[in-house]
């Protein structure tokens, strides 16, 4: 079994890279031209995706808990620094309710959308910290819930965020060097999941597995839109599908359309988690904006959990 340290980098930095290497698969859609655009660049500059996610990381580690209105104020002092990572019309719109109406980013968060809350994957592909810290917890889903409830408020929203934090908690727990069974993790998926809409696709995900269905067919069943239902299976799918290779996990998960960045850092948050940060591409992860930082924090969120000193 590799060390779980190198499981938690593997999963933030990998996360990271996905995001970045998924966001230039917008401009390079093929595969040679892509590699060849990474190998010429300097640096993989990542989007919202990891701006959130680092935010989360930080956060958790300062008050050792799902704070929510400490998280909120984090994702909000990011945005306002780098406004320009790309972030859809939700979060920002909270950000500012919460700033000029004095509104709690909860109540901001639920009034949006007429009133039902953002079911987009921005609570999704943000969520790997929550997995790792809560990685051998039995209030995952509750914890995962929290956090996305600061700014995704529908219950889909939340539901796809817990499934993918408990993906990236179960890839943890695995150990590499053992086969396991896609059709059990799928399974237990469906099970942790609390929506009717969340249960059916991870359901849909479990036969395009186990009948070896095609990446670009799974993606038509499944859908590509930003909407956590049609994005975060196919994250998942594209897992199950490369279970052994990051490399080809990533490119699975971006190269067919759909949301690219975030299936990129969906995707390869599990796989991260999975086979550890040895088995990204050094090239790759020398590339990455932040790396050092990134790094720090997913070692920081290990000592935590290691060291018992989670506050819940
Ligand atoms: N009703 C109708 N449409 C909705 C609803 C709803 N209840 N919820 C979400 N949408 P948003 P995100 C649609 O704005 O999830 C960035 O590029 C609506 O069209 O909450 O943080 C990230 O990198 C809305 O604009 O943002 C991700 O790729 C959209 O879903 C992506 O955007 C996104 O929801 C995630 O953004
Ligand atoms: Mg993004």
């Amino acid at each position: 079994m590799i060390n779980l340290e190198s499981k938690f980098i593997g999963s933030m930095i990998g996360s990271a890279i996905g995001d970045a290497i998924g966001e230039l698969a917008f401009f390079y859609n093929e595969k040679a031209s892509l590699e060849d655009i990474i190998k010429t660049s300097e640096k993989l500059i990542y989007t919202d995706d990891t701006a959130m996610s680092i935010g989360l990381a930080e956060s958790l580690i300062e008050r050792r808990c799902v704070d929510q209105e400490h998280l909120g104020n984090t994702f909000s002092k990011y945005f306002f620094q780098e406004p320009w990572r790309g972030y859809a019309s939700g979060p920002p719109t909270i950000f500012y309710m919460v700033r000029e109406r004095g509104l709690s980013y909860v109540e901001a968060s639920r009034s949006l959308f007429g009133g039902k809350g953002s079911f987009g994957n921005g609570a999704a592909m943000r969520i790997a910290p929550i997995g790792l810290f809560y990685y051998k917890s039995d209030s995952l889903y509750e914890k995962a819930s929290l956090s996305a409830e600061v700014t995704h408020a529908h219950p889909v929203g939340m539901d796809g965020a817990a499934v993918q934090a408990y993906a990236v908690s179960k890839a943890v727990n695995l150990d590499p060097g053992k086969e396991f069974s896609k059709e059990e993790f799928i399974q237990n998926l469906i099970n942790f999941s609390r929506t009717p809409e969340i249960k059916e696709k991870m359901e849909l995900v479990k036969r395009l597995i186990l009948e070896d269905v095609s990446p670009e067919i799974a993606h038509d069943f499944l859908g590509r839109s930003v909407s956590v239902d049609e994005s975060m299976p196919f994250a998942i799918y594209s897992f199950l599908k490369n279970p052994k290779s990051f490399k080809e996990c990533l490119f699975c998960s971006i190269l067919h359309g759909g949301d690219r960045d975030t299936l990129g850092a969906m995707a390869c948050a599990i796989s991260g988690a999975y086979l550890g940060a040895d088995a990204i591409p050094p090239v790759w992860r020398d590339k990455i904006e932040n790396r050092e930082m990134i790094e720090r924090l997913a070692l920081s969120l290990y000592k935590i959990v290691e060291d018992q000193s989670n506050k819940c």
